[in-house]
């Protein structure tokens, strides 16, 4: 039987003439709960997903490095010299890849010759379950192998996150990366960006699934308002430090918050703060009910995240309110909430597994009705983290 890898290879021969030595998957991510809370010192978990991005890889004896991605054949093989520095066109995919060398090199590491790559992802582009970290991530993988890298998982997270942040300008916290870096099948990652202390939790649904929704919109000047969240809620640590000896808000209960809110003379960012705030121990509760196997409780606390998703921090829109406020009314599904960054791209929703058909067939038909064409839904199943996957 052909693997993709097998397809991969002879993709790598016809462009680069030779073939790769190894073959490398990456995965992307959902989120469960705790959204926008990773850039605020606050708690996530989020779970690797099996879509992904797949890569065959091999040395090459010069510096060059040279990339083709079958997602995007229309950039052709993209070239440059490991050590250049120096930014890509605005948008080409290569730009994540230097990132990541960059990153890399900061941490002391070395790379005397230069690699050949392709790549070919099933992450739906644009769909917020981050393509993006999924190939930073790949990239971090293939470095390690090829050159032989000593380096800690967490420091190719930290890697991807430094590329997102200072290659392509998203002041993206450390979620995706992470749990792209440390998934594991049939676990969800309850990660304290404060102190990076994380326990994989086992998800047991039993009956039910979570089953992703697509609203198949862009996710257009996403990354210009998610810049702006950040800063709005750095404002209110700014306001709330008056008073109180915080660096993060994700240091605050609900009831300090309550009491102190006040010192934010903004509405906005009062509201923006709340939501960090709020969303952070919402995401502490429900972790303790996936332990507890109350999944009722677990899913109330999803459709409570996506109202404070749309309400207080404005990140939804009429696409995923429609995907995650229609899923919330079918029988059979214990909660909806949009998982990601926002502005389009994805929902999640917690489903009896008999109902999956009935979820997929009332949403399609009132999201075709409110917003104009189809969303797409798909399976979520939890899977491992970026690695190595062996010779070729
Ligand atoms: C994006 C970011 F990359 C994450 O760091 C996180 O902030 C998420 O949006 C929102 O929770 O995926």
């Amino acid at each position: 039987m052909t693997t993709i890898y097998d397809e991969l290879a002879n993709v790598y021969h016809t462009q680069f003439q030779t073939q790769p030595t190894d073959k490398f998957f990456s995965p992307g991510r959902i989120n469960l709960i705790g959204e926008h809370t990773d850039y605020n010192g606050g708690h996530v978990f989020p779970a690797a997903i099996t879509l992904g991005t797949y890569g065959v890889a091999g040395k090459r004896t010069d510096k060059l490095v040279k990339l083709y991605s079958t997602n995007m054949p229309e950039a052709g093989v993209i070239t440059f010299e490991i050590d250049d520095e120096s930014k890509l066109p605005h948008g080409s995919w290569g730009n994540f890849v230097k990132g990541v060398l960059q990153a890399l090199r900061g941490y002391g590491n070395q790379f005397e010759t230069g690699f050949e790559l392709v790549i070919s992802g099933n992450i739906p582009n644009g769909s917020g379950l981050s393509s993006s970290s999924s190939l930073e991530l790949l990239i971090g993988v293939v470095a390690k192998k090829l050159y032989d890298l000593k380096v800690p998982r967490l420091q190719l997270v930290a890697s991807g996150q430094r590329a997102e942040n200072d290659f392509v300008g998203v002041n993206t916290g450390i979620m995706d990366q992470f749990a792209i870096g440390f998934g594991e099948a049939d676990h969800a990652i309850y990660l304290d960006t404060n102190t990076m202390i994380y326990e994989m939790i086992p998800t047991h649904l039993g009956d039910h699934v979570i089953v992703i929704m697509n609203t198949n919109k862009r996710r257009e000047l996403a990354d210009s308002k998610y810049n702006e969240r950040v800063r709005e809620t750095q404002a209110a640590v700014v306001d709330l430090q008056q008073k109180l000896n915080i660096q993060f808000l994700g240091q605050l209960d609900r009831a300090t918050f309550d009491q102190n809110a006040a010192l934010i003379t903004d509405e906005t960012v009062r509201r923006r703060a709340r939501h960090a705030v709020y969303e952070n121990e919402r995401t502490q509760d429900a972790v303790k009910a996936l332990q507890a196997n109350d999944l009722v409780g677990f899913g109330q606390l999803m459709n409570a995240s996506h109202q404070s998703l749309k309400a207080d921090y404005e990140v939804t829109g009429l696409e995923l309110d429609t995907l995650a406020e229609t899923a919330q009314q079918v029988p059979g599904v214990l909660g909806a909430r949009m998982t990601g960054a926002g502005f389009g791209g994805c929902a999640i929703a917690l489903v009896h597994r008999d109902a999956v058909a009935t979820l997929e067939k009332t949403v399609g038909k009132r999201y075709e009705a409110v917003v104009g064409y189809a969303p797409s839904f798909y399976a979520a199943n939890i899977g491992t983290g970026a690695h190595w996957v062996g010779e070729i």
